[in-house]
């Protein structure tokens, strides 16, 4: 047997001092680590999401329109944990997405978020162009079709040539599930239209695109129905605009011919000036890429 001295004894007994205060000190740390691994609040959009704790799923329906393959969610998650993906982070929401909340003491917990986009089924889309386009079956006055449009990210149809005006008359009479009856004008001879971006709401006879109604123009007209183009912009009016009783300042695109019976003044596809504020029709918006 190998003797020690009193010095090595010294040593090793300082050792297993050290050991044990290092075992007591870490056992003391384990304790305090946080288990807490749970997300208080989930945000997209500022809307807030079903969290369901029982079987740790998020649910969250966003508004028609929305573009679920480019979302940040904002995340409140407990103290001290962490998240992945990070809060803020953009995210492909086409398919649920899984994140995982780990606690201060490493242990961790996955949550699916599911996002639902909201369809309004008075709307079809089409693409033209490479530009979006939308047929809305909403009864509005110019305003405030203008108005949804604008709210929208997009503004009421500019017409600059003849194939964009085929393609959106096409549309409206083959794929967009109108029933004419629902968006005629009595001022317009009792024929059905369509509101386009066009008015001269400003200035009788001044003919402006301004879909949006945001004050920024272009005028393409002016005059009655023996006026003429401004800068050789396109325009498709039928015999018009006449601004009948002195009260047509909306720019609408006809599907049918007007007067209805005998059409004199126009055919389906033309243009007429109709009353902006007593009609309520659909209308078509058009969106810059
Ligand atoms: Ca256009
Ligand atoms: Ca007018
Ligand atoms: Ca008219």
């Amino acid at each position: 047997m190998r003797k020690i001295n009193k010095d090595q004894a010294l040593n090793i007994k300082i050792g297993l001092l050290f050991m044990l205060l290092f075992t007591f000190f870490s056992a003391c740390e384990s304790e305090k680590l946080s288990a807490k691994k749970g997300i208080s609040k989930f945000t997209i959009l500022n809307i807030v999401a079903d969290i369901n704790y029982s079987d740790n799923t998020i649910n969250i329906i966003l508004p028609e329109g929305t573009d679920p393959t480019k979302l940040s969610p904002t995340i409140i998650i407990s103290e001290k944990a962490t998240i992945n993906p990070a809060s803020n982070t953009e995210q492909d929401f086409t398919k649920p997405v899984t994140y995982t909340v780990t606690a201060e003491d490493n242990s961790s917990q996955q949550y699916v978020v599911t996002v639902e986009v909201e369809t309004n089924e008075n709307i079809y889309q089409f693409m033209h162009n490479n530009k979006k386009y939308e047929i809305v079956r909403e009864n509005k006055t110019w305003i405030e079709a203008a108005a949804f449009a604008s709210q929208r990210g997009g503004y009421l149809a500019e017409i600059n040539n003849v194939t964009e005006n085929t393609t959106i008359f096409d549309e409206a009479m083959s794929n967009a599930s109108i029933t004419l009856s629902k968006t005629s004008a009595g001022d317009g001879g009792g024929a059905s239209y369509l509101w386009i971006g066009g008015n001269d709401i400003a200035q009788e006879g001044i003919w402006i695109w301004n879909g949006n109604n945001d004050g920024v123009s272009t005028q393409f007209w002016e005059g009655k129905a023996n006026g003429s183009a401004i800068g050789n912009l396109y325009n498709n009016w039928g015999n018009e605009p006449d601004d009948f009783q002195s009260a047509q300042d909306g720019l609408a695109l006809a599907l049918t011919q007007w007067p209805l019976g005998s059409g004199h003044l126009g055919i389906a596809s033309q243009w007429n000036d109709v009353n902006h504020q007593n009609n309520k029709l659909y209308f078509v918006i058009e969106y810059n890429n």
